[in-house]
């Protein structure tokens, strides 16, 4: 496998068949000061999602960790999850499934039946992890996990994988065609909030958004130049910059 990422990437590649998570080999590399790597893995054993929740990683998978460097305010940052996240949406259909983006950064196939509670299955989710000063980023780690070639049975029951939905796919070409619309976003920044727009489920779905300081109901409407959703909701409109958002049914 480490020959099937024999890429020609804008990202020098660090393969390994098994790790605990890419993203804290990442984060070794940035800080011993590295850029453009990406470590990518067959299989993870101790791969992590937000807020320290455990994230399923068997063989087969695409679980990739992005080390860049880029020259741009803290505040930015999260437009390079939104890039992420647009990149594994166009890689995952152009494999020809029917990817979108649930906000912020999950990439999930819609269910046909629309009437359930939660109406989509996730493909993908993204890690970023930062360290910077107030004015400038000094690393940034862009952790992508993909459900590729893996059975359904082996990932929790709200998950798809790209195997279920459509059969194998070379993870070679995946990850090829990832890091160069990754590569093409990161250098058009003004841009991604517009390709985010093109791939999103959650513009127009009704939502429940839990953050920190409480709940937030309402109809997604759009989101705003830094990422942030906006949420229409019985008192007015809200802007929600970071949270666990789900799609749920109108009352
Ligand atoms: C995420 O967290 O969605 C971010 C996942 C990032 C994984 C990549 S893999 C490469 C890199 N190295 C790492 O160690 N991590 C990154 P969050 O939004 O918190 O979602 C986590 C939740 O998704 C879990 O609590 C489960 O409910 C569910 N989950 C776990 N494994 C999953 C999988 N393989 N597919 C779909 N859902 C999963």
């Amino acid at each position: 496998l480490a020959v099937e990422y024999g890429l020609e990437a804008p990202f020098a590649v660090e393969y390994h068949d098994s790790i605990g998570s890419t993203n804290d080999r990442a984060r070794e590399l940035a800080t011993d000061g590295a850029s453009d790597v990406v470590v990518l893995a067959d299989e993870q054993t101790g791969g992590r999602g937000r807020l320290e929740r455990a994230w399923s990683a068997p063989s087969g998978g695409v679980w990739a960790s992005l080390v860049c460097r880029p020259n741009v305010p803290p505040t930015r940052a999260p437009l390079y999850t939104l890039a992420a996240a647009v990149a594994t949406t166009r890689a995952a259909r152009e494999a020809g499934v029917d990817a979108r983006i649930k906000w912020p950064n999950d990439v999930v196939v819609p269910l046909e039946d629309d009437e359930s509670a939660r109406p989509y299955r996730k493909l993908a989710g993204i890690l970023t992890e930062m360290e910077g000063e107030t004015d400038r980023v000094t690393w940034l780690v862009v952790g992508i996990g993909v459900n590729a070639n893996v059975d359904a049975a082996a990932l929790p029951p709200e998950a798809t994988s790209v195997r279920e939905e459509v059969g194998d796919v070379d993870r070679r070409v995946f990850v090829q065609r990832l890091l160069e619309e990754f590569d093409a976003q990161r250098n058009a920044l003004e841009s991604v909030v517009d390709s985010w727009r093109e791939h999103a489920l959650t513009i127009g779905a009704h939502v429940r958004v839990d953050r920190a300081d409480g709940e937030v109901v309402g109809t997604a409407v759009d989101i705003d130049d830094a990422g942030a959703l906006i949420v229409e909701t019985d008192d007015g409109e809200q802007t929600v910059s970071a949270g666990d958002c789900e799609h749920v049914r109108r009352a």
